[in-house]
């Protein structure tokens, strides 16, 4: 079972991406833990990056389809996984699509998580990261509603998408993600 988890920073995919995973014995991949690590690790790619993490922009597509396509070459992915920010651009979705059909998958759902924005900026600051800033969250934002957004129309129009409101207890929420997990799962 592949399940992609959608929404504007901050809405909690990356919570209810490690709850699924652990709960459904799938993987998860998250596109902005990987970046974290390989800007700790200071790797190649960490140091290519990094500006461009803090910054709250979009990394380059084919970084983020590499990440990926090394990922899903690993054993551990063949039982499924939960896809935690990524896809965030058309272009990635279509990759995703490629890469998974050569592993003869597909996906089954893709969860948009919704959160009226004030929660959402409330939360980051809360959380502090080095990218949780007003005016990084704020960018972030934008770039969400400009270049990851419209991927939802790509979801849409396969009737792969269903939305659930985020802005609820993270157990609550994880309650709306299951009743549409039990569906693709039965
Ligand atoms: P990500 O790491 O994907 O981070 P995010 O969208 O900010 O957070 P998420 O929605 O996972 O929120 P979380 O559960 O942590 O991206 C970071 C950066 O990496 C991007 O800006 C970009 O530069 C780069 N990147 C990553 N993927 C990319 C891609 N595919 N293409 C290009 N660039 C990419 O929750 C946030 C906070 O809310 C936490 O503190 C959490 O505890 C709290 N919270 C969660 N659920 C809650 C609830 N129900 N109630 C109250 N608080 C809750």
């Amino acid at each position: 079972m592949n399940i992609v988890l959608f929404g504007a920073p901050g809405v909690g995919k990356g919570t209810q991406a490690q709850i699924i995973a652990e709960r459904n014995n799938i993987a998860h991949l998250s596109t902005g833990d990987e970046f974290r690590r390989n800007i700790k690790e200071q790797t190649e790619l960490g140091i290519k990056v990094k500006a461009i993490v803090d910054s709250g922009a979009l990394v380059p597509d084919s970084m983020v389809t590499e990440i990926v396509r090394s990922a899903l070459n690993t054993p551990k992915f063949d039982v499924g996984c939960v896809f935690d920010g990524f896809p965030r651009t058309i272009t990635q979705a279509e990759d995703l699509d490629i890469l998974l059909t050569k592993k003869q998958s597909s996906i089954a759902l893709v969860i948009d998580i919704n959160v009226p924005e004030d929660e959402i900026v409330e939360r980051l600051l809360n959380r502090g990261r080095a990218d949780d800033t007003d005016e990084v969250i704020r960018y972030r934002l934008n770039v969400y509603h400009e270049q990851t957004a419209p991927v939802l129309n790509y979801y849409r129009a396969k009737n792969l998408l269903v939305s659930i409101d985020g802005n609820a207890s993270v157990e609550e929420v994880y309650e709306r993600i299951n009743t549409h997990l039990v569906v693709v799962n039965s």
